[in-house]
């Protein structure tokens, strides 16, 4: 079994220690700590449950001591992909407990994510809930226990069948537990948007990961007043860390997982819960906005909203103060470490027109021309960066860790201009992938997806403006000769190979050539600049001619 490690080079290592930032907090000694200091404080509230910190910490930890009964030890790697409920929350905790490391998934990951996942990092276990949202986990784990030979146990958070273990059943003496890992070492692996292929693996350290959520809730003003509410899902770095779930149980407040996003399920939630932080990604600030223009909810708990995942675009962001009657916050952050935040004292003008700027003295930001070259502030470049919470390597993959880091940096794939005062405004993607309301879908792997259907000959997918979610995934496709293939089908043929839905066109486009020039041959990249350029002529002219008639 290959080791997850993340390491910083031993000067920066120091520097780090030195100013503070790496302080040797693991995640076990953090919830053990607010269970001690708070116990009766409610950690977690989800439908009618209250979860104190005393009780989300015993949990986790029998949780994880029946972990080890069942054979697994320090080290191995356990994928959980649960949606936002507290069992999330005993799983993580119980493995942090435990040594044993999660891979998190989205509860939208089909077979051939979850497949994916599961292969690289060698994971001995899987956490499932039984069925959510009309999906059974449970038939796709027993399809994958045949397929990745690695794969023990599948740990069913709900009704188990005869070859899984039912989660509630795995408890034992909390004294089996290890002793708390090396601040040093990789707690978790988070998942990268992929611009190519299909996700890595991000492995974060207890001491990074632990330094972002501790500022991110000193710069999010959290307290053990506050209440946090989760409405994206929990799994991803946005709603765990930004401050998100775990940023809150640092301050010691409430976190309320909201059970849908629907501004009916969480509107009311707001009010009877006192929250006063929630974050969204751009769409569903949108839908918001508008509800709450039209039910006038009382809201008037809600201190910050924090945007971010995607491009809030400033005039939705203007709204939000008047409409909402709170703070705004824009959040620009990648699973891979940096995050840029708007303060919360910030001008209005800087809130609505920036997307942040760094949680770290240390965070080190370039912004490069296509040569390599800075470029001065105001002008758009190439973002790259490192610090004291930001990889500098996924977990084996050379070919993408030579693409994606050079001296220490990661280059990050968006295009930013930077302000003096040291704010980004993020102005695009330099990379070929497509951030659909926040989920980031590589082109390639859609494209892939579509070149086994039998009657593609070749398929192209680019990402078009939304007025709603941002960008969509536009899928143009030569067919064979003679072949005929209906849009509906293929999506059809897509769903099939199990894939999460997200990354289902949006619309099918049907050619006859890619019009590759005489030359003939032309970059992917290429190509999908030129499509996309020809997709915005044709609205930019079919909406003046609406226009005109
Ligand atoms: C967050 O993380 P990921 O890993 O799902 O996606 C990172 C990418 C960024 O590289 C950027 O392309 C895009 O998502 N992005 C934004 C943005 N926030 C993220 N693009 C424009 N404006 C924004 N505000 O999405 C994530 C992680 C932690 C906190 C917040 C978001």
């Amino acid at each position: 079994m290959k080791p997850l490690s993340q390491t910083w080079p031993q000067d920066r290592a120091e520097r780090y220690r030195a100013r503070g930032y790496w302080q040797g907090e693991t995640f076990p000694a953090l919830l053990r700590a607010r269970a001690a200091d708070h116990p009766d404080r409610t950690a977690l509230v989800w439908r009618d449950q209250r979860i104190t910190y005393l009780e989300l910490n015993d949990q986790a930890r029998r949780f994880g001591a029946g972990l080890l009964d069942l054979g697994l030890t320090p080290g191995d790697r356990v994928l959980v992909q649960l949606g936002n409920t507290p069992d999330f929350f005993r799983a993580a905790f119980g493995l942090f407990a435990a040594g044993l490391i999660p891979v998190y998934a989205l509860p939208a990951h089909r077979r051939t994510e979850v497949e994916h996942l599961l292969t690289r990092s060698e994971a001995r276990a899987m956490i499932i809930p039984d069925k959510a949202d009309g999906f059974d986990y449970r038939g796709l784990a027993d399809e994958l226990a045949g397929a990745v030979p690695t794969l023990r146990h599948v740990i069913v958070a709900g009704e188990a069948g005869p070859t899984h273990h039912a989660m509630i059943g795995i408890a034992a003496d909390p004294a089996r537990l290890p002793a708390d890992p090396d601040p040093q070492a990789v707690a978790f692996s988070q998942i990268s948007g992929g611009s190519t292929g299909l996700s890595k693996l991000i492995p974060r350290t207890h001491d990074d990961y632990i330094y972002s959520l501790r500022e991110s809730a000193r710069i999010c003003g959290l307290g053990p007043e506050s209440v946090y509410m989760a409405v994206l899902p929990v799994a991803h770095n946005f709603t765990m860390s930004s401050p998100g779930t775990f940023g809150a149980f640092y301050a010691g407040a409430t976190v309320v997982l909201c059970p849908s996003p629907v501004p009916d399920a969480a509107f009311p939630l707001i009010a009877k819960e006192g929250v006063t932080i929630t974050a969204l990604v751009p769409p569903l600030a949108l839908l918001w906005l508008d509800a709450a223009q039209k039910m006038q909810p009382d809201l008037s708990s809600l201190q910050v909203l924090q945007v971010g995942g995607a491009k809030f675009l400033p005039e939705s962001a203007r709204r939000v103060r008047p409409v909402l009657g709170c703070t705004l916050q824009q959040v620009f952050g990648m699973a891979e470490g940096l995050v840029n935040y708007t303060r919360l004292d910030d001008d209005e003008e800087v809130i609505v027109t920036t997307q942040g700027r760094p949680i770290s003295p240390d965070d080190e930001i370039l912004v490069l021309d296509d040569d390599g070259q800075p470029v001065p502030d105001g002008v758009p470049g190439h973002l790259l960066t490192r610090g004291p919470y930001t990889i500098s390597a996924y977990h084996d993959e050379p070919a993408a860790n030579a693409r994606s880091f050079e001296d220490g940096y990661y280059r990050t794939g968006d295009i930013v201009a930077r302000q003096p005062s040291g704010h980004l405004v993020v102005q695009g993607r330099a990379g070929d992938h497509i951030n659909r309301a926040g989920e980031k879908i590589s082109a390639e792997e859609v494209e892939d997806h579509l070149l086994a259907h039998p009657d593609v000959f070749d398929a192209v997918v680019v990402s078009i403006p939304d007025a709603h979610l941002g960008e969509r995934i536009c899928a143009f496709v030569k067919p064979r000769d003679g072949a005929a293939p209906r849009p509906l089908d293929i999506r059809k043929f897509m769903r099939a190979r199990q894939i999460a839905a997200f990354k289902i066109p949006d619309e099918i486009r049907l050619i006859d050539s890619f019009g590759t020039t005489a030359v003939g041959k032309i970059s992917r990249r290429h190509l999908r600049q030129q499509l996309r350029t020809e997709v915005l002529a044709d609205e930019a002219k079919s909406t003046s001619e609406t226009e005109t008639t």
